[in-house]
């Protein structure tokens, strides 16, 4: 029996639909799951000579090519170490494990570092974390694909891995090296924080026409599909179109309307807002939609709260033309989505400067431009404004593309978040979006108040504009009696 290509553990949604993946390429790919059954499902469903069902560790090692490619496609956590540890015994050195699941960055820097030769009785096994998007679709026909980790070993699965990947805008596979370590991971997890972002963005503009101009889920998905055709293309804009305007089938009426407005989360969200908060950076568009998800979740508390509170909102829609709206509406989602990116980029160049990762923001949007579940138009954008601006790795807000960008669209943010204050809809993430750029670009904050503030109840000190140095003053405390 000839040996395999590669291996590829976990049968879930993701590992068939990545393992069928590399088959149709032409590769071989000897698979194993924990439960036999699913394995034989498998390779019933399935199975053909590209496809080779192994049912022990001992015959899914023996079947593979040296140096072996072992690609793990298991839940998150605990188990990701557990396969690890079970597989180690029959691995030698030089042999490749690559990590595609949804694992915790720092989960991936410590397998990263265990798996160095003196964790593991001299064998140095090669460790990759690669970050994987685009769902089960994603995963059969191309994903967008983050590896980080191991350079050595990325020479020697690029080759399989660039041919499983989704195109970008000019036909190149949607993969790159993102840098050491647990950067892939770290990439995919801002990923998803930007996805939160944006999905937020889209779910407050819906709210807006559906509560202030009364439009039915069917105009709403009509305005999208205009949208969808316009600068803000994109895949989460061609999906609600579906999920807008599809009718229900168990009563009458649009299917959205009978959907409980409470949304789940993995805790990728959370995940990147905690790193950030952490690292001292603003991703307040991703926490917003964060909480936002949080409240949702309190339904039979806004429930109740809102007999007590009927804060109907206002006839916003006479105030502001429908045909205004929309034109204002589709600017201001656009101006935000870059904030959004810019505040993800910013945080992802600081955890690259602390984590000595050499990450590439042009490469980044680029890889983003297909596969994945934020790809859109913009990210094309994105990439071009970084390539034209020779400054694949300055914040985004200072990429010149993308100054002209803001300035074009930032009144029609202004004009939108205001509005929404006077309609009684909230809007969180529009709101953040616009307060992100509005500080970043303003020479002067009102900080200065805060460190005096602090000053006076802790001395804890302050810096001045005009010397260097720490600065204490003895406010006079009795002035808080007068
Ligand atoms: P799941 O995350 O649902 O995991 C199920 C797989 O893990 C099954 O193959 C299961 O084997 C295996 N497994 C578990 Br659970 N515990 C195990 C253990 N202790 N030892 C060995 N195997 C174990 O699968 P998925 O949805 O395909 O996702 C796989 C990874 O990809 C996850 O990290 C996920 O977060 C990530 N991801 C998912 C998506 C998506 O759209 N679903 C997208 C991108 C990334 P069993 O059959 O024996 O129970």
């Amino acid at each position: 029996m000839p040996l395999s290509d590669l291996g590829l553990i976990g049968l879930a949604v993701m590992g068939s639909n990545l393992a069928r993946n590399f088959a149709s390429r032409g590769f071989t790919v000897s698979v194993y799951n924990r439960s036999p059954e699913r394995t034989n499902e498998f390779i019933k469903e399935f199975g053909n000579e590209k496809l080779v069902g192994t049912f022990d560790y001992v015959q899914f090692v023996r079947s593979l090519k040296r140096p072996r490619k072992i690609m793990v496609m298991v839940k998150a956590g605990a188990a990701v170490d557990g396969v690890i540890a079970d597989l180690l015994p029959y691995l030698q050195a030089g042999d490749i494990i690559i990590d595609g699941g949804n694992s915790h960055y720092r989960d991936t820097q410590r397998r990263s570092k265990e798996l160095v030769a003196s964790a593991t009785g001299g064998k140095k096994i090669h460790f990759v974390g690669c970050g994987v998007s685009g769902g089960e679709e994603g995963a059969l026909h191309g994903p967008s694909l983050m590896p980080g980790g191991s350079k050595e070993a990325w020479q020697q699965i690029k080759v399989y891995y660039q041919a499983i990947a989704a195109k970008d805008f000019s036909g190149r596979p949607c993969i790159t090296y993102v840098g050491d370590n647990g950067a892939g991971h770290y990439v995919k997890m801002v990923h998803n924080g930007i996805e939160y972002a944006v999905m937020q963005l889209m779910a407050e503009a819906y709210q807006m026409l559906r509560v202030v101009y009364k439009q039915t889920p069917q105009q709403i998905g009509e305005l999208f599909k205009k949208y969808n055709a316009g600068k803000l293309n994109s895949f989460l804009f061609q999906i609600a179109v579906p999920v807008l305007t599809r009718q229900d089938e168990l009563k009458k009426g649009f299917l959205i309307d009978a959907i409980l407005d409470r949304a789940g989360a993995k805790g990728t969200g959370q995940w990147a807002s905690v790193d950030a908060l952490e690292r001292g950076m603003s991703i307040s568009s991703v926490t917003e939609a964060v909480f936002a998800r949080s409240t949702s979740a309190a339904k039979n508390d806004r429930l109740k709260l809102s007999k007590l509170y009927r804060m109907l909102p206002t006839k916003g829609g006479s105030t502001l033309g429908g045909k205004k709206f929309q034109t204002i509406l589709e600017n201001a989602l656009y101006a935000a989505m870059i904030s959004c990116y810019a505040q993800g980029y910013e945080l992802i160049r600081k955890a690259a400067a602390e984590e000595k990762w050499e990450v590439n923001l042009a490469e980044i949007s680029r890889i983003w431009e297909g596969g994945c579940i934020i790809r859109a138009k913009l990210l094309n954008v994105l990439h071009s404004a970084y390539q034209k601006g020779n400054s694949k790795n300055s914040p985004l807000l200072a990429v010149p593309g993308i100054v002209t960008l803001i300035k074009k669209h930032l009144p029609e943010l202004r004009a939108l978040v205001s509005f929404a204050g006077t309609t009684g809809v909230s809007t969180p993430s529009f709101s953040t979006a616009l307060f992100y750029v509005q500080d970043m670009t303003t020479e002067r904050l009102p900080a200065n108040l805060i460190q005096g503030l602090r000053d006076f109840f802790g001395a804890h000190t302050y810096e001045r504009t005009d010397r260097p140095g720490s600065f204490h003053t003895e406010w006079n405390q009795r002035t808080i009696n007068n």
